[in-house]
């Protein structure tokens, strides 16, 4: 067994300290700095904005077409194209562009325009403990499990901050793992959010570590966050773009992502993908709150599954949004034990590690994956049946 060493106690010490979580006073001390993302979540970065607009018909490939519509809609907008940093091509096209308010207000009066909103950072935070490998935890133990390898014609996509390209327990595709971050080509996950939510989805049964609820599974990842945990709104549109293109019907998409606010964009791409067939299993989020102000977990599709968390008893975690106008199910998202970052194990807690056990279930079951019994204490009245065998 791995032993971990005083610096890398102190290192994660450090980095469970950069989230600066919400304080909860009703909560006890395991759940109490789980809580918010980081201090910047939401946040709109100034002069950054998502532009959209119907999808030029065309015959070729969209994406030099979509190129030149997002060329001509500044041109006409008497806007340099130096102020264009990306392009997308989903269910509508669009760019994001550098725009000051004066041209913003040009777009929105040009008939091509649908929508233009502001980019906002997203992130994530978890509460952090150093975990001991053990091979069938607690959660995947109740969850249920089986051979995420016997369902290897699927993908897990994993929208995060990476994977750890080489970490022994996971089923890492790098070949189709890449980086939605300018300036960062690798996927290679920095932070290690997303590594753990790789483990609790496929894990290997392989008598060390632990073990996933679709052990073995295909994981592909697809990095929005940086190594802060802190993205852009706009990565995680490219990246549901992506897995429209390149996913197929039953591959599953695992969103731990805590974006404050909504964006009809992001909820249309989602929407795009889901009627493809692509299923999403999406954390409702870690505020307290009503899911619905969230995109893209306050979307609703028969695909599209988000999911609020409960603890080992079953009652509904403090931190976790609820209302089931939007909310799906519950699973277990406190004190989780799964893979981290560098080839270690930890033991986080949130909607983002409840989100993954369901995208797990999603692999070896299908969209009709079983639930049992009801989170107690659920906030909103109606107790979310909780995914698991
Ligand atoms: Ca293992
Ligand atoms: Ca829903
Ligand atoms: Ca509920």
């Amino acid at each position: 067994m791995k032993r971990v060493s005083p610096f890398s106690l102190l290192l994660l010490g450090l980095l469970a300290a950069i989230g600066s979580c919400r304080r909860d006073a009703e909560v006890g001390p395991a759940e109490d700095c789980l809580v918010k993302a980081s201090a910047r979540n939401g946040e709109i970065l100034p002069g950054e904005f998502i532009v959209s607009f119907q999808n030029p018909i065309v015959s070729g490939p969209v994406e030099a077409r979509v190129a030149d519509v997002s060329g001509d809609i500044l041109a006409t907008n008497r806007i340099d194209e130096a102020a264009l940093e990306q392009t997308f091509a989903g269910a509508t096209s669009g760019f994001v562009a550098h725009l000051s308010d004066e041209q913003v207000a040009r777009l929105r009066q040009d008939p091509r325009v649908t929508e233009v909103e502001p980019d906002r950072v997203v992130s994530m935070c978890a509460c952090l403990d150093v975990a001991e490998p053990r091979s069938l935890t607690w959660d995947v133990r109740k969850t249920g499990y089986g051979n995420g390898l016997n369902f290897s014609q699927k993908t897990a996509w994993i929208i995060d901050t990476g994977i750890d390209l080489d970490h022994p327990d996971l089923n890492v595709d790098r070949d189709r793992s890449r980086s939605f971050i300018t300036g960062q080509a690798s996927a290679d996950d920095e932070n290690g959010h997303g590594t753990h939510v790789a483990g609790i989805i496929g894990a290997l049964n392989n008598r060390q570590g632990t073990v996933g609820v679709a052990s073995g599974a295909k994981l592909v990842a697809l990095k929005v966050l940086n190594q802060l945990g802190e993205g852009r709104i706009s990565g995680i549109i490219s990246a549901v773009v992506h897995v429209s293109q390149n996913g197929r019907s039953g591959d599953v998409v695992n969103l731990s992502l805590g974006g404050e606010g909504t964006s009809a964009i992001l909820d249309r791409e989602v929407k795009n993908a889901a009627d493809r067939g692509i299923l999403f299993a999406i954390a409702a989020g870690n505020e307290g709150q009503a899911a619905r102000n969230f995109s893209p977990g306050r979307f609703n599709h028969a695909n599209v599954f988000t999911v609020s968390a409960v603890d080992s008893t079953d009652a509904f975690a403090s931190f976790s949004n609820f209302g089931n106008d939007v909310v799906d199910v519950a699973a277990y998202g406190v004190k989780i034990p799964s893979t981290y970052r560098g080839g270690r194990y930890a033991i986080l807690s949130g909607t983002s590690m409840a989100a993954p056990h369901v995208a797990g279930l999603l692999l070896i079951r299908g969209r009709q994956f079983p639930t049992r019994g009801t989170a107690r204490n659920d906030p909103d009245g109606q107790a979310d049946r909780i995914a698991r065998e």
